[in-house]
C-alpha cells in the first residue's frame, strides 16, 4: 500500500519531469519544492510493514546529472513516519552488486537490528532482502542511512519522524522536514584518495606559505606579520576548518541545490515546525532565517525547553526542531552556510511558490584561534600573556598572543603531554596542550556575530533524564589525528589497527570525557544509547545521541549503559570514520548471562 503511494508519487514526479523540470530530479513528495508541508494526506512510509529498495539512480543538481545510491528511487530517501508504541518491520531489498545496510540513527533498539556491518549484523548482501524488526519506544525527529562503505555520500539517507504516544508538548500548525546534505560529482573513493594524499586538498582557501608570510592572500591581509610567521613556523593553517569544502560540494536542502531553491509553504500567522536533520557526509552548517527568530524545541529527538535564537550550528548527524511564526505575507530565506563559508545551502519559506527573499552573501571566512589549538586553558601566570585568555579569532590579530603561541609551538608537538594509554605514532601529529570544556562556547566562526547564537548550555531538557545516579567511573577518550596524512583515530589507534573495545558494565553509569587533541570539530555519536551532555547548568543536561566536540576542546557525557550488545561509537564525519575514528562499545552481560550484581 505504502509502496504503491510512493510509486504513484514517483510517477507524478516523473510526469512533471517530462514537462521540463528535469526528468531525473525525483523527489519524494515531502521534499518537492512548493511542498505544503507534512500532512496526513502526504505519501510517507508508515504502518507496521515498510519496504525499501536500495538501487542505483541518476541524480541531477545544478543542471548536471551524476550517479546516486538511493532508496525507492529518491534522494533524500522516503520519509518514514512512525508512532511511539508501534512495532515495525522494515524490509530492505538490496539490488546493488555490493553489500548495503541501514542504520536507524538515534534509535533505541536491540543491537542486532542497529544495522552496522561487522559489528551488529553481517550486512545486507547483494540481491538479498533483510528485514529489520523492532518496537518503537521513543518519539521525535531522526534519520536513517547506510553504514556500508561510503554509500552515505552518494544519497543513501532519509528522514524519520516518530509521533509521540502522548500529546505532543510542542504546538504547531504545519511542519516541514529539512534534510541538509552535501553532494559531489567526485566518486567518494576518489575523494577519500585525494584527502589521503593531501589532507588540505579541498581547502582552496588555504594559504601558501609565501602568501601567508608576504601577506598576499586575502586572509593574510587581516593578520599581523607575527601571526603569519607563527602559523608558518608551526606548519599549521588557521583556515583549516573543513576537510571537504564548497570547491567540490553542492550543499543540498531536501535534495535541492541553492539555485533550485527548495520552497516550503506556510500561511502567515501559523506556527511552523521545522525538523532540521544534518544528513551530510562531512558538512557542519550554520542555520539562520534572516528576519525570523527560531524557537528550538527539540535536539536529537529529545524535547528541550523552548529557547529562542537567531542562529545555530548543526553538526553532522545532529537534529534540531525549531518553531517559526512568520506573520507577514512575505518570503524568508533559509540559509545553511557551511562552517568554513565555502558555500551554502539555500531554501525559501514563503506563502506562495515563486516568492523569494534576498539571499545574504557568505560571511567572511573564520580563522582558527587560541582555543581551537587547545590552548584555551592557559592562564596568565603560565603564559605571561593576559591576551591568551580570550581565545576568540580576534586574538589572532593580537601580536602579544601570537608571540605566546609561537612560544607554545614546541608544546603543541610535545607528545609527552598525553597519558600513556594514548598511542602516539605517525597517526598523531599534534596534541592540544590544554583542552578546555567548550560546551558553553559559541560555535566556531560565530563568536562575534551580532545576534543570538545557540550553545549546548542553552539546551535544557523538558523532562529530567530517567537515571539520576552520579557516574561511578570516568573514561577519557582522546580524539586524535594527523591532518596532513588524513589519519583519524581514538587514543591514537585506528579501528582496523586492533583498537581495544570500550567496555561498559550493563547498567553502569559512566562519565565519558571526549578530549579533542586535534584542530577540527568531531561530532561523536554512540549507537543504541542517549547520553547527557554535561553542561553543569542548573536547568539540567541536554540528552543527545551526538555531541560536537570543538577543536582543542573537551566535552563530557554521562551514559547509562542499559543496552546490552555491541555498538558502534564513532566520529560522524564520514571520512574520519572511514579513516579509523571509530570503535566498538561492548555492554555486558547480555540477557542470557545473568545480571550485574
Ligand atoms: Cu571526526
Amino acid at each position: 500500500m505504502n509502496q504503491l503511494i510512493e510509486r504513484r508519487a514517483l510517477l507524478r514526479a516523473g510526469a512533471i519531469g517530462a514537462a521540463g523540470v528535469g526528468l531525473s530530479s525525483l523527489f519524494p513528495a515531502w521534499a518537492q519544492s512548493g511542498s505544503a508541508g507534512l500532512a496526513p494526506t502526504l505519501p510517507t512510509l508508515s504502518g507496521e510493514d515498510i519496504r525499501l529498495k536500495v538501487a542505483h539512480s541518476p541524480f541531477t543538481v545544478g543542471g548536471r546529472t551524476g550517479h546516486a545510491i538511493t532508496m525507492n528511487g529518491v534522494l533524500p530517501a522516503p520519509l518514514i513516519r512512525l508512532r511511539e508504541g508501534q512495532n515495525v518491520r522494515i524490509h530492505v531489498e538490496n539490488t546493488l552488486d555490493e553489500d548495503t545496510s541501514i542504520h536507524w540513527h538515534g534509535f533505541i533498539l536491540p543491537f542486532h537490528m542497529d544495522g552496522v556491518p561487522g559489528i551488529s549484523f553481517p550486512g545486507i548482501l547483494p540481491k538479498t532482502t533483510f528485514t529489520y524488526e523492532f518496537p518503537i519506544v521513543q518519539n521525535g525527529t531522526y534519520w536513517y542511512h547506510s553504514h556500508s562503505g561510503l554509500q552515505e555520500q552518494v544519497g543513501h539517507y532519509g528522514p524519520i519522524v516518530i509521533d509521540p504516544a502522548e500529546p505532543d508538548p510542542v504546538a504547531y500548525d504545519r511542519e516541514h522536514v529539512i534534510v541538509l546534505s552535501d553532494w559531489t560529482f567526485l566518486h567518494p573513493h576518489q575523494l577519500f584518495g585525494k584527502l589521503k594524499k593531501q589532507g588540505g586538498y579541498f581547502n582552496r582557501q588555504k594559504q601558501t606559505l609565501s602568501g601567508l608570510v608576504g601577506g598576499d592572500d586575502d586572509l593574510a591581509r587581516n593578520m599581523s606579520l607575527s601571526d603569519r610567521l607563527m602559523w608558518g613556523k608551526m606548519r599549521m593553517d588557521p583556515t583549516d576548518i573543513a576537510d571537504v569544502t564548497g570547491s567540490t560540494y553542492t550543499y543540498l536542502i531536501n535534495g535541492h541545490g541553492p539555485a533550485e531553491n527548495w520552497t516550503g509553504l506556510f500561511r502567515p500567522g501559523e506556527r511552523v515546525r521545522l525538523r532540521f536533520i544534518n544528513a551530510s557526509a562531512m558538512s557542519i552548517f550554520n542555520i539562520r532565517i534572516p528576519g525570523l527568530p527560531m524557537t528550538i524545541v527539540q535536539a536529537d529527538g529529545q524535547n528541550v525547553r523552548p529557547v529562542e535564537t537567531d542562529e545555530f550550528q548543526i553538526s553532522v548527524a545532529e537534529t534540531y526542531d525549531a518553531i517559526v511564526t512568520p506573520t507577514e505575507d512575505k518570503a524568508f530565506t533559509l540559509v545553511a552556510e557551511s562552517i568554513d563559508r565555502s558555500g551554502m545551502g539555500r531554501a525559501t519559506l514563503a506563502p506562495r511558490m515563486g516568492m523569494q527573499a534576498p539571499v545574504p552573501p557568505l560571511r567572511p571566512k573564520p580563522l582558527l584561534g587560541m582555543k581551537d589549538m587547545g590552548m584555551g586553558g592557559m592562564d596568565h601566570g603560565a603564559m605571561g600573556h593576559g591576551s591568551m585568555q580570550h581565545g576568540s579569532t580576534s586574538d589572532m590579530n593580537n601580536g602579544a598572543s601570537s608571540e605566546a603561541m609561537a612560544g607554545m609551538s614546541h608544546d603543541m608537538r610535545d607528545k609527552s603531554l598525553v597519558p600513556p594509554d594514548v598511542k602516539v605514532g605517525v597517526g598523531v601529529d599534534m596534541i592540544a596542550p590544554m583542552p578546555v570544556d567548550r560546551t558553553g562556547d559559541r560555535p566556531l566562526g560565530l563568536e562575534e556575530v551580532p545576534h543570538r547564537v545557540l550553545t549546548y548550555h542553552d539546551l535544557a531538557p523538558l523532562t529530567a533524564f530517567h537515571d539520576k545516579r552520579q557516574p561511578t567511573r570516568s573514561v577519557d577518550i582522546h580524539l586524535t589525528g594527523n591532518m596532513e596524512r588524513f589519519m583519524w583515530s581514538f587514543d591514537g589507534v585506528k579501528l582496523n589497527e586492533g583498537a581495544e573495545p570500550i567496555r561498559f558494565a550493563r547498567n553502569e553509569r559512566v562519565r565519558v570525557n571526549l578530549i579533542n587533541n586535534s584542530m577540527m570539530s568531531h561530532p561523536i555519536h554512540i549507537h543504541g544509547h542517549f547520553f547527557e551532555v554535561v553542561t553543569g547548568m542548573p536547568h539540567g543536561n541536554p540528552v543527545k545521541h551526538t555531541v560536537n566536540v570543538m577543536p582543542g576542546g573537551k566535552a563530557s557525557f554521562d551514559l547509562t549503559a542499559d543496552a546490552p550488545g555491541d555498538w558502534a561509537f564513532h566520529c560522524h564525519l564520514l571520512y574520519h570514520m572511514h579513516a579509523g575514528m571509530m570503535n566498538v562499545v561492548k555492554v555486558r552481560p547480555m540477557d542470557d548471562e545473568g545480571e550485574v550484581a
